[in-house]
């Protein structure tokens, strides 16, 4: 596993138009992010935030809120991704609102030439303008990876597609829009909603979901929405939605993932501190980002 890992915050809000999900990344540091990873002998580089420009007034493009300035803060992230690939670092992305997930899998898909993604959320993230029923682009970000949606949001990073639907893996969901469920039909895409997981127990789902992400792919992109846990054990988030994946699930498809030494890349996204209690869940965050990078008990 790289142990070089270069830390970029995304303080960005308005995919999920909402306020509040761009302090995430302070209450992640906050949280002790640096000082954790640090202490488990991995060697961190934290390169700050990405600009991020607020407009003046309300903007809407095509059921597309915020359409400039989303494409504007991810294709910085794209190339600031791009480039600690390049120096061979491990990108960790800190949101910010999940419509981060376009720069970040744009940029390591650049180097990745077949990225595999384990998508872990209460939602799908497959709409397009077309199927959205908010126009909040964080409910978008999966489909234009996959080459569906608006064309500037699928063509971030100057390419396009970054995914292929073989190579991805949607954990937890559990509120799925009627286009969503009709997407991922006609796409064949691999979903364990939390029927599997209460069914089958996380262990076996994370054993069928490693090997579907890894059987033809070069490195996995981790993108961890914390409204995939349950708002019990993540309240920090714009849209919880019960009956989620418990902190102690989390954990262990975490330690899983570090078992299988298959990441290239992660990012956890939609911590909301106005919205938390005392930062749990940016605390939860840094846990479960520990245990994603090896840390043990013994
Ligand atoms: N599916 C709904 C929409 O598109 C809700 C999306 C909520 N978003 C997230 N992303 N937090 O996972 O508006
Ligand atoms: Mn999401
Ligand atoms: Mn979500
Ligand atoms: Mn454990």
């Amino acid at each position: 596993m790289n142990k070089n890992i270069s830390i970029i915050g995304v303080p960005l809000d308005l995919g999920a138009d909402r306020r509040g999900v761009d302090m995430g990344p302070s209450a992640i540091r906050y949280a002790g992010v640096v000082a954790r990873l640090e202490k488990m002998g991995l060697n961190i580089q934290d390169k700050g935030d990405i600009p991020v420009t607020r407009p003046h007034t309300f903007t809407e493009t095509d059921n597309h809120k915020y359409l400039d300035e989303v494409v504007e803060a991810n294709t910085r992230l794209a190339e600031a991704v791009s480039g600690i690939m390049e120096e061979g670092r491990f990108p960790l992305v800190l949101g910010g609102d999940h419509s981060i997930a376009l720069g970040t899998v744009a940029g390591v898909a650049k180097h990745v030439k077949n990225l595999g993604v384990i998508w872990f959320d209460a939602h799908g993230d497959l709409n397009t303008g077309e199927t959205s029923p908010s126009g909040n682009i964080h409910g978008m970000p999966l489909a234009a990876s996959l080459g569906y949606g608006h064309e500037r949001l699928v063509q971030i990073g100057g390419f396009a597609p970054k995914l292929k639907p073989e190579n991805v893996v949607i954990i937890g969901a559990r509120d799925l829009d009627a286009g969503e469920r009709e997407l991922i039909k006609r796409i064949g895409l691999k979903v364990f909603t939390m029927h599997e997981i209460d069914k089958l127990g996380m262990a076996r789902v994370m054993e069928e979901a490693i090997a579907h992400v890894s059987r033809n792919t070069d490195g996995v992109h981790l993108s961890l929405d914390l409204d995939g846990l349950d708002p019990h054990d993540a309240p920090g988030v714009g849209t919880p939605v019960i009956g989620g994946i418990s902190y102690r699930e989390g954990h262990v498809a975490m330690e899983m993932l570090a078992d299988a030494d298959i990441l290239c890349s992660a990012e956890f996204v939609e911590v909301n501190p106005i919205l938390d209690r005392e930062n749990m869940t940016a605390r939860v965050a840094v846990a479960l980002m520990s245990s994603a990078f090896g840390d043990k008990l013994l």
